[in-house]
C-alpha cells in the first residue's frame, strides 16, 4: 500500500478507514464475507492489465495463453467443486449470470415464474424494477402466509396455470432449506426449464450442507462472495447440452472482456472451498447461525419461518415496535452491521420494512462460535432496548470492538 499512500493519500486513508470499520465492527450482512488473503493476492495482480474476451482457446485478443489457463483452473476446479458439466466463471455479478440464462433462451414476452422480492426473492428475478421484469412477463410466488415456507403444492398448481417458460428457484432472504429438486419436477411437469441461484448458499450446498441443485435444475447460478468466501462476482453452472447458449450469452451476449484478475481470485476461492478446513468453516457457519437465532428468541424476537436451517435469519421486529430502518440505524450506532429487510408478513412498507436480515458468514471467517453469537443476539436486544441512550449505545460499540480485536480479519496483520 505505500506506492498508494503517497501517490493518492485521500483513497489509501478511506480505505484504511474502511479496514477499521471491518476490524472493529460486527458485520451481520448475510451476503458478506471475508475473503482469504490469497483471494486477495489474485485480485491486486497484474492480471487486471489485459483484454481477454471470449474463451480459453478461442479469444478475440492475442497474448492470452496464460489467461486460457486460468480460465480453464477456475472452470474445472468449479465443475468438481459442485459435480458440474459445464461452467461459465465470466459473469461480473449474480444478476448478469441470471440475465445471460435468460437471454440465452427467453425471447422479451416469455414468462419466468420466481419468488418475489417481498418474499425473499431477488431484483433479478423478475422484479418490475429490474430490466428482467421489464423484459419478461413475471409471476411471483410467494411464501405459505402461516408457515413462512414455500408451499410447493401451491407453486405447483400455479406453475400449471400460469405454464411459465422457465421457473426460478432460490432467494436472497430465505432461512429454510430449498428443495431444488420439487422445482426441476414441476419445471418439468409443465413443460419449463429451471433456474436454481444459490448466490447466498453455493457455500452450503458444495459442502452438503445444503441439497443442491447443479444437475437437478436446468442452471445453476451464483455470485462467488457470500458464503463462497470468493471474490465478487458470478458464475453459472449447466449441462454440456446448454453450455454453447450460456456462453454465447454471457459473451457477447451479456459482457465485453472478462475480469481475468476476478476470475484467477474464482479459482483460488473454488481451490479453497474444496478442503476440508472450508467445510468445517460451513458447518460452523450454520451451527453459528443456529445459536444466534436461538439467542434473538430467547430475547423475544419472532423469526420468520420461526428459525434457520442456513446462514440467515430474519428477525420481525414487531415486538420492540421499531422499524428495520431504525434498527439498522439503531444497532450500527453500537458497532453492528445489519440490513433492513422486507419481511412476508410485513405491516411497514418496503422502504421502512418490518425486520431484519442477519447472517453469520462474516463472523464465522474470523473465527467466532456459538457462545458469541449468543452474546451478539444479547447486545441486538439491548442496542434495541436502549435506543435513546446514546451513551449506552456507545458502551455496547466499545465492547463489540473488544470483541471483534479478539478474532482478526487477517491475523496476522492487524493494521495495514
Ligand atoms: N445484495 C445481495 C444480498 O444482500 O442478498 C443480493 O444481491
Amino acid at each position: 500500500m505505500s506506492s498508494l499512500a503517497l501517490f493518492d493519500p485521500e483513497i489509501f486513508d478511506l480505505i484504511n478507514k474502511e479496514h477499521k470499520r471491518q476490524v472493529e465492527g460486527l458485520e451481520l450482512i448475510a451476503s458478506e464475507n471475508v475473503v482469504a488473503r490469497e483471494v486477495l493476492e489474485a485480485m491486486g495482480t497484474i492480471l487486471t492489465n489485459k483484454y481477454a474476451e471470449g474463451y480459453p482457446g478461442k479469444r478475440y485478443y492475442g497474448g492470452c495463453e496464460f489467461h486460457d489457463k486460468i480460465e480453464n483452473l477456475a472452470r474445472d476446479r468449479l465443475c468438481a467443486l459442485f459435480g458440474a458439466e459445464h461452467a461459465n466463471v465470466q459473469p461480473h455479478s449474480g444478476s448478469q449470470a441470471n440475465e445471460a440464462v435468460y437471454l440465452s433462451f427467453l425471447k422479451p414476452g416469455d414468462k419466468i415464474m420466481s419468488q418475489s422480492l417481498n418474499n425473499g426473492g431477488h431484483l433479478s428475478h423478475g422484479d418490475p424494477a429490474n430490466i428482467s421484469g421489464k423484459y419478461y412477463d413475471v409471476s411471483f410466488y410467494g411464501v405459505d402466509f402461516d408457515s413462512e415456507v414455500l408451499d410447493y403444492g401451491a407453486i405447483e398448481e400455479q406453475a400449471r396455470k400460469y405454464k411459465p417458460d422457465l421457473i426460478v428457484c432460490g432467494a436472497s432472504a430465505y432461512p429454510r432449506e430449498i428443495d431444488f429438486k420439487a422445482f426441476a419436477e414441476i419445471a418439468e411437469d409443465v413443460g419449463a426449464r429451471s433456474m436454481a441461484d444459490i448466490a447466498h448458499i453455493s457455500g452450503l450446498c458444495c459442502t452438503g450442507l445444503h441439497n443442491s441443485p447443479v444437475g437437478v435444475t436446468t442452471y445453476t447460478t451464483s455470485t462467488t462472495h457470500k458464503t463462497l468466501r470468493g471474490p465478487r462476482g458470478g458464475v453459472i453452472m449447466c449441462n454440456k447440452e446448454y453450455a454453447g447458449a450460456i456462453d454465447r450469452a454471457v459473451f457477447p451476449g451479456m459482457q465485453g472482456g472478462p475480469l481475468m484478475h476476478v476470475i484467477a481470485a474464482k479459482a483460488v476461492c473454488f481451490r479453497e472451498a474444496g478442503t476440508e478446513e472450508y467445510k468445517t468453516y460451513a458447518k460452523q457457519v450454520v451451527k453459528n447461525c443456529k445459536a444466534l437465532a436461538q439467542g434473538l428468541e430467547d430475547n423475544n424476537f419472532r423469526l420468520v419461518s420461526g428459525g434457520t436451517d442456513n446462514h440467515l435469519c430474519l428477525v420481525d421486529l414487531e415486538s420492540y415496535h421499531i422499524s428495520g430502518q431504525e434498527a439498522e440505524v439503531i444497532l450500527g450506532k453500537a458497532g453492528i452491521t445489519v440490513n433492513k429487510n422486507t419481511i412476508p408478513r410485513q405491516s411497514l412498507s418496503p422502504f421502512e420494512t418490518s425486520g431484519i436480515r442477519v447472517g453469520t458468514p462474516t463472523i464465522t471467517s474470523r473465527g467466532m462460535k456459538e457462545e458469541e453469537c449468543r452474546q451478539i443476539a444479547d447486545w441486538i436486544a439491548e442496542a434495541i432496548q436502549k435506543r435513546e441512550s446514546d451513551s449506552a449505545l456507545a458502551e455496547i460499540k466499545k465492547e463489540v470492538s473488544t470483541l471483534c480485536l479478539k478474532y482478526p480479519l487477517y491475523p496476522e496483520i492487524r493494521t495495514l
